[in-house]
């Protein structure tokens, strides 16, 4: 029998994954975890019904969190990654050499506990001296946190769920008090074409609390129909210009995929009023 997974990108229109196997599901306290196995991109991390990483393409989503602000920083040290329980933003984090700690707080120890199972390839990163592992509410976390950190990284679920207060102004808020002077954050903000309002107000959002936010851009196959977008929210530096290269062991990430991330079409722009 013929098993495939069907997520819904909007109410017309879903897209499907055939399934070898379910290797895990269960029911944590915050939400339904489920690890499938594909032959099309391999294990699969899905969160309520959602796919958030899978082995053949979290290299994209991931080099993209962590080596645009890295890059776009002179001298990144201290990182908090939000969210992201799977590891792969912070073994992306670990690769710049001028790290020297990374805090990541994540809501759900399950995510943590299933994805050290069942996909290592991204959690042995948690493993790391330079690591500490917190399990809370990103939300309490950050507002205890004042002017520690250089890059901060919000590797969310979608607004819908346990991560909505991570898109919430008092959350940014937090999160520019949270920063040092040159800091910036970056979030992952959602499909352009397919959910055009909510990118616009994430962005509006961010750019209401820091002056300097920029959007970009990447092609995350097993997201809604390959483009996904990202907001850098920063306290003065333009998060498009690379000043601290990452590592050269990237496969999507290189100072000219950086650049261009950034350039947006009409139609982006006019939604964004930039
Ligand atoms: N975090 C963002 C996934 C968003 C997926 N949403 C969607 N496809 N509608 C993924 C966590 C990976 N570290």
């Amino acid at each position: 029998m013929e098993m495939w997974f069907t997520e819904k990108h909007t109410d017309y229109l879903a897209a499907q994954v055939k399934v070898r196997r379910t290797l895990h599901r269960e029911k944590s306290r915050y939400q339904d975890i489920a690890v499938l196995d594909t032959d099309e991109f391999g294990r699969t991390l899905v969160l309520d019904g959602i796919i958030q990483t899978t082995e053949k393409d979290e290299f994209i989503y991931h080099e993209m969190m962590a080596h645009v602000p890295l890059s776009a920083h002179p001298d990144p040290r201290r990182v908090l990654v939000v969210g992201g329980g799977d590891g792969g933003s912070v073994r992306e984090v670990l690769k710049h050499p001028t790290v020297e700690s990374v805090d990541l707080v994540e809501l759900d120890e399950r995510v943590i506990a299933v994805c050290r199972e069942f996909l290592p390839s991204l959690s042995h990163s948690l493993q790391d001296s330079r690591v500490r592992v917190n399990i809370d509410d990103g939300v309490r976390y950050v507002k205890e946190h004042e002017g520690e950190y250089d890059v901060i990284i919000i590797d969310s679920t979608d607004p819908i769920g346990p991560s909505i207060g991570l898109f919430s102004l008092p959350f940014y808020s937090s999160c520019e008090r949270a920063l040092k002077d040159q800091g910036m954050i970056v979030a992952q903000s959602e499909p352009p074409f397919f959910q055009p309002g909510l990118v616009r107000e994430i962005f509006n959002t961010v750019s209401s609390v820091f002056p300097v936010t920029r959007l970009f851009r990447a092609t995350v196959p097993v997201y809604s129909c390959w483009d996904w977008s990202f907001t850098a929210g920063s306290k003065g530096l333009d998060p498009s210009q690379v000043r601290s290269p990452a590592p050269w062991n990237t496969r999507y990430w290189s100072p000219e995929m950086h650049a261009a991330s950034f350039v947006l079409p009409p139609f982006l722009k006019d939604l964004l009023g930039t």
